[in-house]
């Protein structure tokens, strides 16, 4: 019985922060300068970086094409080489985290016949690759992969304006009919 009023007593101290202890209060760090969140990765490059199948941090044709075709294959379960507008979409939202992530299947529907085939995937990513690779090594580096961004996001999104052509005018407002 004693025994165990000691103990309490002693956990007691213990929780006080023990005898003629202080208690330390931490601030919160003094606030570092925020910075602007300036390199971002578009679910497309996100995509592609994922091909690297030696990984050895770069992605090739070879290995372009093949993920291409096995991220195509494996929406198409049919296996009817098309994906319609909708199971389009279930790539989109598999493979580049969103069913309304670009690019759009108006963009790589080349033909329009509602459909996207595994050709017009294949010839968009080979469209995509040729823009990523800025050092024209026929290798995608992570570096080439980034984004970065200084000013608001593009509404274009990914697959337009990379890199900027012109300074975006200073407003886009639509304009109203007078
Ligand atoms: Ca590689
Ligand atoms: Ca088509």
């Amino acid at each position: 019985m004693v025994m165990l009023a000691m103990m309490v007593a002693w956990a007691l101290q213990a929780a006080a922060g023990g005898e003629g202890g202080e208690v330390v209060v931490r601030a919160p760090l003094p606030a570092t300068p925020q910075t602007p969140a300036t390199m971002v990765v578009e679910p497309v490059a996100m995509m592609i970086a994922a091909f690297d199948a030696d990984g050895d941090g770069l992605v090739d044709r070879a290995e372009l094409s093949d993920g291409v075709r096995r991220s195509f294959e494996a929406v198409d379960t049919a296996q009817s080489g098309r994906l319609r507008y909708i199971a389009f979409a279930d790539w989109s939202e598999r493979w580049l985290g969103d069913r309304n992530a670009l690019p759009s299947p108006f963009e790589v529907d080349r033909d329009q016949d509602d459909q996207v085939s595994l050709d017009e995937l294949q010839d968009h990513f080979s469209r995509l690759f040729a823009r990523y690779d800025r050092s024209g090594d026929h290798r995608i580096s992570r570096s080439e992969l980034l984004t970065y961004r200084t000013a608001p996001i593009d509404a274009k999104g990914p697959t337009a304006g990379r890199p900027p052509v012109k300074p975006a005018p200073k407003s886009e407002k639509k304009r109203r009919p007078e």
